[in-house]
């Protein structure tokens, strides 16, 4: 067996289905073996960048490593774009690229380039294989590691000499080979000490992250949360964690949350964060959590345990091993619970709830085009809990980001690095994962732009996902900025498009234009039946 049919047959043993790529010299021993393995399904991109999102599109929906390659310069320039997406926000992705031969690497070369050390600062082990006969360890240790601990993406490169050399000596079977790893149990001392602290507490909050989602502990925290009558706050990998239509769901806090769940945050007295690093994004760099409070954490990662924020008891555990284990000794000690929790909830709920009627209210005055609340509102109204929303970076992600998910693995956004072109990237990666399930990205047209060469991807390979494009001709994010912060000096930040139905539709796509906001709902619900790809350009402000 050579290099190659080593990566592939590493591939098929760890389940991989998909791998996207895109082709050149440095990468063919392996896609020629990959070409043999009826099992894993090979999808060419225009663009590396869309190869890597779609990896982590697939990850995101199954909780298994997505896997992307790419050749060795400029290709792996493009796919370290979305790899260092999924770092910011914990997903497992395994990324493999080629080289050139193994004499000419760090000699500059034609398209040399130190590849490990640019993917090093954003992957968990970056590698490059010497000896062809390390590759079934180097691929095991990498798929092990991806999802250990706080998970992440993990690099392999592999010059082309030793994919196309045969392994002649016998290769070694995997260390790890064999080995289960069992999810990490808590210490019942730590779990006693924050039964006692959540229990005694006047205002607490569960704040629950994407580990939640990882460890499929959501139901242990519906369960827990139901119990205690805590109410929950999730972060933004976190969303349906709960469903937002609970009764004890605040939804999100921070720059894509509500007011009120920031406010029970600051407010909080006993703040209980479960499978979570308390990111920025949802504590407004870490200033919403009160000095006052004391904070219990729980991580399957020791090293994000106090690692933002200073921590009384930190649980190191698997988010449903520490629920559970929450749930029965809480059970078992039936602590006094102050009596005033139910109605300090019910209010902090229906503030929320207000709240959000409010944030999809459209301001007075005269629109010419459709305000994003009404686009919003009108996505609520149409979209059921099937259905999956992939949502790229831009000022209509603070006003769509409050859309509510009532399910896990149901919203995908790049929150931690907030990549442009994430949206119809992984939402092509999701819906090969989920063929079951409806999905819908909505973008805006800067980010679209970023990728929309790939709607050529998604129309050749038959993966049905619909664009809902907010069309406002702008980079508005940092237009608004410079509205507010620059005298409305405007640079750089309007531009024009082309007629985005017209080129879905050149590129063998479905295409509508909304020009009224009542065009939204047939528009969504014909195309998301229509199992074609499909683009909706709605007419923006
Ligand atoms: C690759 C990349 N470049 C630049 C930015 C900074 N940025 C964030 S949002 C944004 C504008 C996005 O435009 P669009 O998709 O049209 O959404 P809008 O802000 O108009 O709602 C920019 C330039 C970014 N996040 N990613
Ligand atoms: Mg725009």
């Amino acid at each position: 067996m050579n290099g190659g049919a080593l990566v592939a047959q590493s591939l098929k043993r760890h389940g991989v289905e998909f791998l996207f790529g895109l082709p050149d010299t440095t990468i063919l021993g392996i896609l020629d073996a990959v070409r043999a393995e009826p099992s894993i399904r090979y999808i060419s991109v225009r663009h590396e960048q869309v190869a890597s999102m779609m990896a982590d599109g697939v990850a995101r929906a199954t909780g298994k490593p997505g896997v992307c390659i790419s050749q060795c310069g400029p290709g792996a320039l493009n796919l370290l774009y979305g790899v260092a997406s999924a770092f910011k926000d914990s997903t497992p992705i395994i990324a493999i690229t080629g080289n050139i031969d193994s004499k000419y690497v760090g000699r500059d070369a034609w398209h040399d380039m130190d590849v490990p050390a640019l993917f090093a600062p954003v992957t968990k082990w970056s590698t490059r294989i010497t000896d062809v006969r390390d590759i079934p360890a180097a691929m095991d240790y990498a798929f092990r590691l991806a999802v250990t601990g706080r998970p992440g993406p993990v690099h392999i490169n592999i010059p082309i000499d030793l994919q196309n050399k045969e392994a002649t000596a016998a290769v070694p079977e995997p260390a790890l080979a064999g080995w289960e790893s069992k999810p990490l149990e808590p210490s019942q001392d730590d779990i006693d000490r924050a039964v006692r602290a959540l229990a005694g507490a006047e205002r607490p909050v569960i704040f629950a992250g994407g580990g939640v989602i990882w460890a499929d502990a959501t139901d242990a925290l519906i369960a827990f949360a139901e119990h205690t009558g805590i109410p929950v706050i999730v972060t933004d990998t976190a969303r349906g964690a709960i469903p937002e239509n609970h009764p004890q769901a605040l939804g999100p806090s921070g720059l894509f949350g509500s007011p009120t769940a920031t406010r029970a945050l600051k407010e909080a007295d006993v703040i209980f964060g479960v499978g979570t690093r308390f990111p920025d994004v949802s504590t407004a760099k870490w200033q919403d959590i009160s000095p006052a409070a004391a904070i219990i954490q729980n991580n399957t990662d020791s090293g994000e345990i106090g690692r933002h924020v200073p921590v009384a008891i930190g649980i190191v555990a698997d988010a449903r091993r520490c629920l559970e284990a929450m749930l029965e000794r809480w059970e078992g000690l039936r602590p006094r619970q102050r009596t005033d929790r139910a109605a300090r909830t019910a209010a902090l709920k229906e503030a929320v709830d207000a709240e959000l009627a409010s944030a999809l209210t459209t301001p007075p005055g005269t629109h010419d085009r459709i305000p994003i609340q009404d686009m919003v509102r009108e996505l609520d109204a149409i979209l059921d809990d099937e259905t999956i929303v992939v949502m790229d970076g831009g000022l209509f992600q603070l006003t769509a980001a409050r859309l509510p998910f009532y399910r896990p693995r149901s919203y995908f956004a790049s929150i931690g690095l907030g990549v442009m072109g994430y949206g119809l990237s992984a939402a092509m990666g999701v819906k090969l994962a989920r063929p079951d399930r409806p999905v819908l990205v909505v973008s805006g047209d800067g980010g679209f732009q970023m990728v929309s060469q790939d709607l050529e991807t998604a129309v050749r390979a038959q993966i049905p996902v619909v664009v809902v494009i907010y069309n406002n001709n702008a980079f508005a994010a940092p237009r608004g900025h410079q509205q507010r912060s620059y005298g409305g000096r405007l640079i750089g930040v309007n531009h024009t498009n082309p007629d985005f139905a017209e080129l879905a539709m050149l590129y063998g796509a479905e295409g509508r234009t909304v020009r009224t906001i009542g065009e939204l709902r047939p528009a969504v619900e014909d195309l998301l039946k229509s199992g074609r790809v499909g683009v909706i350009e709605v007419h923006g402000e």
